[in-house]
């Protein structure tokens, strides 16, 4: 079962899965239609061989990002500042958009999990907010 997303600005984004008598599926992701912006960059993570590292550990003062594991599984773990949660991700249609200032993580990765995410921007350091502490002293200002 879907756990529903104590985040404003986050939510889960459901991808048309098409299967049919042949093998394998095929899934799609429209730019504004299922992913709720301008896509300007993609990438993924992939070669996640070992299962104790801790990935994210972040927040982004103003990127929205959709994040998906397409492959195997990981824990996604959310934080507004105020309140935690775990989501723990295996359904390779069905992805969570982070919204800005939302500090995550990724952990628990299984050694075939492939993550591939949709964001809003090209990549600036600037946008990160690597620090917990001035995280927190940003959202509660
Ligand atoms: C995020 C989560 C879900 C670039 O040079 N260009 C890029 O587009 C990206 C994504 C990263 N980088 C550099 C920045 C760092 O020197 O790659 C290095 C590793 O990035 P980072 O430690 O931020 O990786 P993750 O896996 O912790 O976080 C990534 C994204 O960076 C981040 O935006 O929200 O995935």
């Amino acid at each position: 079962m879907i756990v529903p997303i104590l985040f404003k600005n986050s939510g889960y984004i459901e991808l048309k899965k098409i299967k049919d008598e042949r093998d394998g599926s095929l899934i799609i992701a429209n730019a504004i239609q299922d992913i709720p912006f301008e896509i300007k960059r993609v990438y993924f993570i992939n070669q996640l061989e070992n299962s104790i590292s801790i990935r994210g550990k972040h927040a982004h003062r103003n990127l929205e990002q959709v994040i998906f594991c397409i492959n195997g599984n990981f824990t996604l773990g959310l934080d507004d500042g105020t309140r935690k949660q775990k989501i723990v991700m295996n359904q390779d249609n069905i992805g969570v958009k982070l919204g800005s200032m939302l500090w995550h993580t990724m952990e628990n990765f299984s050694s075939d999990c492939i993550l591939l995410i949709f964001a809003s921007d090209y990549y600036s350091e600037a946008d990160y907010i690597r620090d917990y502490d001035e995280f927190i002293k940003l959202v509660n200002k």
